[in-house]
């Protein structure tokens, strides 16, 4: 039974937070006015079920903020606003020759999700031809996308791609990081936070934090966004599981996609090239055998990062793991973060010191990352499981609203959502979430 309260306001989330003029959805007021990459990507989703114009235009004004080699940013700023830093005339994107000349964005980005979405929206709407014409006219800038991946974030040719900066994971503060930061020692940057004049600080990153962040940034100006530079001098230079499942699984929705379109041989031929070496090297390299679960791995270093996250489990979303891997994965899973007073599924490993239950990427539940894993674990047919996750993501979106971030304990009361308010990833999967019959 579908509740309809629960999409309606999930749909009142969406269309408040859509600039109709712009054609772009804020993930939420004030605390992020802009345009964020796989927000959008999640967002148009949600839209898909109801107004498919809308999860187009979506797509359209993210597209619109593509560099000419196929970069996609993390933020397109179709808009100014002075209640985020850092913002539009920060990050100085102009030093590249290859950045879009009608609209400012950043030179970072995000999980690449897009081409996986195309696919969605594709499954979602009702009209496929009208979906199918508008995929035709936008699936090369994807596959010039991930083309401009294996060629500059990819430097030994292995089919995994690094990323340079925290932002560009999703999982800002994760405490996977925490290694990396103390290899560095930025200098105290004077800047003015916006962040924590929106939510309680104790729920978001630290000061010195910061200073990493922006460090990382100001490496990146310094060489006009040089990717050869960026990849020599960065001290954070990390394969990430989250973002290159995301990545794989774009590659398999490109693949789907041009059979559905017919003819681009080639690129279909690429594709399968890439998937077949990223598959293996992932296993291969990210797996920690010790721990039964997927890591990060840090490039500068040369070393894994062995701390288990709700980004570990998300290459089941790839099709990554065999059954028998996936098996003690899943295991990892519940023995780790699915005890029964828990919600699934905390952001970081809840039996670590570093775990933290309100503070942003160090412990709280994610809806995005819920609706990853819900959808992994279904298609290996850990079904029981999967309605866990979809029990558990609806029970927290009806306690408390459409928060950014939860407390995965079950506490007392109503105390244990977090962040923005009517964030717009949590009611755009909520909506899909819901239309799913498991
Ligand atoms: C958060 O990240 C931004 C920087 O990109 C921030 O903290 O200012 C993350 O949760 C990220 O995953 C998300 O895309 C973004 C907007 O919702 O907010």
């Amino acid at each position: 039974m579908i509740d309809k309260n629960l999409v309606k306001g999930a749909i009142n989330v969406l269309n408040s937070n859509f600039n109709d003029q712009q054609g772009f959805t804020i993930p939420c007021e004030g605390l992020y006015p802009f345009q964020w990459h796989w927000d959008s990507g999640f967002i148009s989703i949600g839209f898909a079920h109801y107004d498919p114009n809308k999860a187009k235009r979506e797509i359209e004004a993210l597209l619109s903020g593509q560099w000419a080699n196929g970069f996609i940013p993390h933020i397109v700023f179709h808009n100014d606003s002075d209640t985020y830093f850092p913002g539009p005339d920060y990050h100085r994107t102009d030093l590249h020759p290859d950045c879009p000349k009608n609209v400012k964005t950043t030179g970072i980005t995000q999980p690449p999700v897009t081409g996986f979405v195309l696919k969605e929206l594709y499954d979602i709407v009702e009209d496929k031809a009208d979906m199918l014409t508008f995929i035709k006219q936008n699936i090369d800038k994807i596959y010039k996308n991930h083309e401009h991946f294996y060629r500059h974030r990819d430097p030994n040719k292995e089919g995994l791609v690094y990323i340079y900066h925290n932002w560009e994971s999703g999982t800002d503060n994760s405490p996977i990081w925490d290694e990396i930061w103390e290899t560095m020692d930025p200098p105290k940057y004077k800047y003015e936070r916006k962040d924590t004049t929106h939510v309680d600080a104790a729920q978001r990153p630290t000061n010195r934090e910061y200073d990493n962040y922006i460090h990382l940034l100001e490496i990146a100006k310094a060489h006009n966004y040089d990717d050869a530079k960026i990849a020599e001098l960065s001290p954070f230079l990390v394969q990430d599981p989250l973002f290159n499942a995301m990545l794989i699984k774009s590659n398999t929705a490109l693949i789907e996609l041009y059979e559905l379109i017919g003819g681009h041989e080639e690129k279909r031929t690429t594709l399968n090239q890439w998937q077949t070496k990223a598959k293996a090297r992932f296993n291969e390299k990210l797996f920690n055998k010790d721990l039964n679960a997927y890591v990060h791995y840090d490039l500068r270093n040369e070393k894994q990062l062995s701390h288990i996250t709700s980004s570990s489990f998300t290459p089941l979303f790839a099709g990554i793991p065999s059954k028998e891997r996936a098996t003690l994965l899943v295991n990892t899973l519940m023995t780790k973060f699915g005890e029964e007073e828990s919600y699934l599924c905390a952001s970081f490993d809840p039996q670590s010191d570093k775990f933290n239950p309100v503070k942003y990427w160090r412990g709280p539940v994610w809806i995005n990352l819920n609706w990853l894993l819900f959808r992994g674990l279904k298609s290996y047919d850990f079904i029981d499981i999967a309605k866990r996750i979809k029990a558990d993501t609806l029970t927290l979106i009806e306690e408390h609203g459409f928060y950014e971030y939860f407390d995965s304990r079950k506490l007392e009361g109503k105390n244990g959502a977090y962040g923005g308010n009517n964030f717009s990833w949590s009611a755009a999967l909520t909506i899909d979430l819901l239309k799913d019959k498991l």
